[in-house]
């Protein structure tokens, strides 16, 4: 019985090592991507017992992504290693504070799953997935609905962040209709501000929790300005850290991972949201997406000063 089961695909990542937009002069470095494995490592790295449930090709690449997940402490005894599909690829393109994805993912590995993987999944307190897996595949949706909807790792906790990837759906209308159907069935939503707001036209917070009044916790984030809960009729708020950014992609799984690290340790929603920043301040400082996470005395600390 794990703590946290976090499932869907992840990708060896191509940045360039300034930080800088993406020309024939850029010097790449490799790093290990996936939005539910990114969540997966934070976990371990804070010491929960967490398994990724995935699959690789059977490359180089998928060989980095088991390796590195595997020296964060990740358990990776439900990863499929497919013999004809690839490890899926992507590159991050940065310009100031936002960052542009290119995928190379198309018939991946990963994109495969089905929710015959789920057999071999085990049993955890929490399973974290995100609208990313929907759009990759009908599989993969319905892997996704069966986890969600239909509940497949019985009474584990069904935590959903809702990473609208707008390159990975045919349209918006999908997305919106898809992403609102399973933030609905879950438990704990993560969703963006602005994301809420191009999807189902949302303008605030209030809105989100308006627009999606059945998952027991919803949290909203706002970038740099804060993230909001609601939970159990209770509205928590607090401000973002002000750090430096480098590039931003991965903050949000930082974020997810602190948030549900506190859970977890049994943490009052304030606690939750301040790990979160705690650990999404840390993600945009590097260019790959899984900084090294706060030590026990770091977060003691961090959660004493105001
Ligand atoms: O949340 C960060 C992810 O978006 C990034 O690591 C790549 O998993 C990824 C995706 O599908 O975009």
């Amino acid at each position: 019985h794990f703590d946290a089961i976090c499932i869907g695909e992840t990708m060896v990542a191509l940045v360039p090592e300034d930080a800088r937009p993406i020309s024939g002069d850029s010097r790449m470095a490799l790093r290990v991507a996936g939005a539910e494995s990114n969540v997966a490592t934070s976990l371990a790295r804070l010491g929960h017992s967490v398994r990724w449930v995935s699959a690789v090709g059977a490359d180089p690449f998928g060989e980095i992504i088991t390796r590195e997940l595997g020296s964060a402490g990740v358990e990776l005894g439900a990863v499929g290693v497919a013999s004809d599909a690839p490890t899926g690829i992507f590159a991050k393109n940065p310009a100031g504070e936002s960052t542009r994805v290119h995928y190379y993912r198309k018939g991946s590995g990963a994109s495969r799953m089905t929710p015959d993987v789920l057999a071999g999944a085990g049993s955890a307190r929490l399973v974290h997935v995100s609208g990313i897996t929907p759009a990759l595949s009908d599989g993969c949706r319905a892997l996704t609905r069966a986890l969600v909807a239909e509940r497949a790792l019985g009474d584990a906790i069904v935590s959903f962040d809702v990473n609208y990837r707008p390159a990975l759906w045919r349209g918006l209308d999908d997305a919106a209709t898809v992403l609102a159907e399973l933030a609905r069935r879950a438990d704990i939503v993560f969703v963006g501000r602005d994301e809420a707001e191009e999807l189902w036209g949302t303008a605030t917070a209030e809105a989100v929790r308006e627009f999606l009044p059945e998952p027991r916790i919803l949290v909203v984030k706002d970038a740099a300005i804060e993230a909001v809960s609601f939970e159990d009729g209770e509205i928590v708020r607090a401000p973002s850290l002000r750090v430096e950014v480098v590039e931003p992609v991965g903050a949000g799984d930082a974020f997810a991972a602190g948030w549900l690290s506190g859970l977890l340790s049994g943490r009052t929603p304030r606690e939750r949201l301040r790990l979160g920043h705690l650990l999404a301040s840390r993600a945009v400082q590097i260019v790959g997406d899984c900084p090294v996470a706060p030590t026990a005395d770091e977060i003691q600390i961090f959660l004493t000063e105001e």
